[in-house]
């Protein structure tokens, strides 16, 4: 567990890689309010290669960057992220924005844990899909705000979400059907006789 302030590098080749870096860690990015969840949406495009100040928001609402979702997707023409509109289609690793309510002004920002489409809601509490997202349910940061955990979101607050591009999936080439060829270990082979010597 460590709280970082300012942008900070984290790995995120795949989803599970950012998930396990940043999982139980905390980030304050402008070092103010602590660990909200835009920190960690700012980490995040800062990483994939946007430069600071994004994604835009204003009113310090996380909820804002739909709004603001067309310049928040491409910087200097490259499109790092595709929107997608439908809750069906939200896929793991998608970063999902929720709207306001009246107890939450600002909305909230978090990365989709499970496919949609897989996804099997408890029937004791039928809207909490599981997301991964800061200042919701995880340990508190003194400053303010909550560390990165994963946890339930009212999913009928969903706006839209921002899919990674690095981060999709292509189909799978049908594999080409080969000859059917015998390979023996002899490197394996080569290295059991090696160790059997050593013992003579
Ligand atoms: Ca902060």
């Amino acid at each position: 567990m460590a709280i970082h302030y300012g942008y900070v590098s984290i790995p995120h080749a795949t989803y599970d890689e950012w998930r396990n870096a940043t999982n139980g860690n905390g980030y304050n990015f402008d070092s103010t309010y602590g660990c909200q969840c835009y920190d960690l949406a700012a980490e995040f495009w800062w990483n994939v290669g946007f430069p600071a100040g994004y994604p835009i928001i204003d009113q310090s609402s996380a909820y804002r960057m739909w709004d603001y979702r067309n310049q928040n997707v491409s910087y200097n023409g490259t499109t790092y992220f595709d929107l997608i509109y439908n809750l069906s289609e939200v896929k793991r690793g998608d970063v999902m924005v929720f709207t306001y309510t009246s107890y939450n002004p600002y909305g909230h920002v978090a990365w989709a844990d499970v496919d949609y489409s897989a996804w099997t809601p408890d029937p004791y509490q039928p809207y909490e899909f599981p997301v991964l997202s800061q200042n919701n349910g995880g340990i508190p940061d003194p400053q303010g705000g909550a560390l990165t955990n994963i946890h339930g979101y009212d999913i009928r607050l969903f706006l839209g979400a921002f899919r990674y591009k690095e981060w999709e999936s292509t189909p799978p080439t049908p594999p080409t059907p080969t000859k059917k060829e015998h390979h023996f270990p002899w490197v394996l082979y080569d290295r059991k006789l090696r160790e059997n010597r050593q013992f003579q």
